[in-house]
Order: structure tokens, then C-alpha cells, then sequence
């Protein structure tokens, strides 16, 4: 049997926050200084780590028990941060409230936030490294685990959401539009986390597919969780100013279909993706519970 999704979020938090901290405390000493606290800040704010715990179960569900495994989720976390990082600047989203912490521009200033999202990118690639090297992962599985990280970050994924986003203020999209965009700004990471978790355990063809399927519905629940909870949750539940997407008169499901129309369309895809587990005939509690967590998660 599987654990709770909280368990799994505890565990995944202390496997990957280890590595987080070690990173951070390397970059404290290069570049040091000034730019090497913001990277640290930035590494150690603390997170749900949800994507972090979807590698984990995705591994775990093909068969993989090797703890190195926390390289590859402190990876994809890492990605993760310095979109948050990026997402949070003036000329994008904003903000000055993160995890609970004021946001890096805030804490320190635009530039130095600015160079730390960068710098980030190859941070989560040496520690994607690291991760293969200790699950001993041949070179050619793990060009393709890398690969595959690097184009859900770039422009056919995170890149290209972010930028279809921005554009989209103030925009009235199609249902399959806004689909898109969410699909690609928070849907591709998540679902390259399960496919990753996958992969690292030597898992075929089919499973990698599976996964991916899984981790696709997950993706797109994950994203109207956040309009959801945007709308209807407080900054201090939330950790970051909440009513952003109203006041940047973002395109989301709230926007499009309300409160209990979001919802619904969130439950739908929470159940679609323990439908592609079934379908896909691999049993994990762990997936599941992490499913349903996705979908009515209160921050
Ligand atoms: C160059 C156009 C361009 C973009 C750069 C900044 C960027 C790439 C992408 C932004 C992607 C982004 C921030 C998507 C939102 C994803 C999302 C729902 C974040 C919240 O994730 P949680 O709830 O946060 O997992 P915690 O804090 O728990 O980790």
C-alpha cells in the first residue's frame, strides 16, 4: 500500500531540501556575497515541493528504490524556483510575496534576482548530473532524462506558457487557448517530473507514456488549483498575494467558468488522471493520493 500525500510530501520535502541546502551553502561560497545569498534565498524558501514528490511516487510506481533519486527531484524543483524567481520580477508578474518570504527582487533587488533565475538553469542541470551519476544511469538514458527536463522548461513548455500568458492579459481566450496556455506554463513540468521519475528506473515505453499521461492531467488540475485558490484563498494561506490573476486580468479558469466551474473542471482532470493510471494498468496509491491532493489542495 501506499502512504498519504502528505507523508509523501514530507518525505519529498526532506529528501530534496537536503540537497537544496547543500547547493545553497556552495553557492554562498561561489559567487558568494550578495548574489550568492539571493541564489541561497532563493534555494532555501521553503515550497510545497509537489513536483518533487511526483518524481518520487513516479518512481517508486516503476520500480525504482535508489535514493539518489533526490537528484533528479531537487532538479526539477530547481527548475521550478527559478521560474517562480523569474515569474515574480517587475517585468513579469510582479509580485513582492513568495512562499511565505518576500520575493527575491524585494529581499534584494532586480538585477541580483534577475542573474539568480538565470543562474539557477545551470544549477538544476549540474544537479540533475549528480542524480544520474548516483543511480548509475548510463549516458544514453541519461541524455534522454536530461533532454527531456531542458524541453519542458524551454519553448515548447514553461518558456512558451509564460510568454503565451503575458501576452494574454487583458485577453478573452478560447477554452482550448487557455487549455494551451496553462498546459504549457505549469502542465509540461509536472508532467516531464512523472515521466523523469519513470525513465530513472529503467521504465519502458509504455510506462514513461502512461506516466506522462497521468502527470498531463495532473499538470493542467495542478494550474486551475492555483486560479482556484488565487481567487478564493487569502495571501496568507497562500504565501503570496492572492486576487493577482484579477488584477493583471489574466485569462484562467475562474475567469472563464467561475468558481464552480473551475472546480469541476479540476475534479474532472483529477479523475482522468487516475484514469490513466488504470488504464495504463500500474497501481499507485501514491500517484493517486498525490492526484487528489493536487486537486483540492488549500494552498
Ligand atoms: C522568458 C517568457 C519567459 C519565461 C521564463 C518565468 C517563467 C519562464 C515561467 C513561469 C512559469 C510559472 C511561474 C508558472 C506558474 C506555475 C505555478 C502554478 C506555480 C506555483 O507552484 P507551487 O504551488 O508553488 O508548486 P510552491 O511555492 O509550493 O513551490
Amino acid at each position: 500500500m501506499g502512504m498519504s500525500a502528505e507523508g509523501l510530501l514530507a518525505e519529498a520535502r526532506a529528501l530534496t531540501e537536503d540537497r537544496l541546502a547543500r547547493r545553497a551553502g556552495r553557492l554562498r561560497e561561489v559567487p558568494g556575497g550578495r548574489q550568492g545569498e539571493a541564489l541561497a534565498y532563493a534555494l532555501e524558501t521553503p515550497g510545497k515541493r509537489v513536483r518533487p514528490a511526483l518524481v518520487l511516487a513516479s518512481y517508486r510506481a516503476a520500480g525504482g528504490s535508489h535514493p539518489g533519486i533526490a537528484g533528479v527531484a531537487a532538479a526539477v524543483e530547481i527548475v521550478h524556483t527559478y521560474s517562480l524567481v523569474h515569474d515574480d520580477l517587475p517585468c513579469m508578474d510582479d509580485d513582492d510575496q513568495r512562499r511565505g518570504r518576500p520575493t527575491v527582487h524585494v529581499r534584494f533587488d532586480v538585477p541580483t534576482a534577475t542573474r539568480a533565475g538565470f543562474q539557477l538553469v545551470p544549477v538544476a542541470v549540474q544537479e540533475l548530473i549528480r542524480g544520474l551519476g548516483e543511480l548509475s544511469i548510463a549516458p544514453e538514458a541519461g541524455r534522454v532524462l536530461a533532454a527531456r527536463l531542458l524541453e519542458a522548461s524551454g519553448i515548447r513548455g514553461m518558456v512558451a506558457g509564460q510568454w503565451l500568458d503575458l501576452e494574454a492579459e487583458g485577453v478573452s481566450l478560447s477554452r482550448e487557448d487557455l487549455a494551451e496556455v496553462h498546459r504549457r506554463k505549469t502542465g509540461v513540468l509536472i508532467e516531464a517530473a512523472c515521466e523523469l521519475g519513470g525513465l530513472a528506473a529503467g521504465a519502458g515505453p509504455a510506462l514513461v507514456a502512461t506516466l506522462g499521461r497521468y502527470g498531463r492531467e495532473v499538470g493542467i488540475a495542478f494550474q486551475i488549483a492555483d486560479d482556484l485558490l488565487d481567487a478564493t484563498g487569502t495571501s496568507e494561506e497562500l504565501g503570496k498575494t492572492a486576487g493577482r490573476d484579477a488584477k493583471l486580468a489574466k485569462a484562467t479558469y475562474v475567469s472563464r467558468l467561475g468558481v464552480e466551474g473551475a472546480r469541476r473542471e479540476a475534479r474532472r482532470h483529477g479523475r482522468a488522471a487516475r484514469a490513466a493510471l488504470r488504464e495504463g494498468g500500474l497501481e499507485s496509491a501514491a500517484l493517486g493520493a498525490l492526484a487528489d491532493y493536487i486537486v483540492e489542495r488549500r494552498s
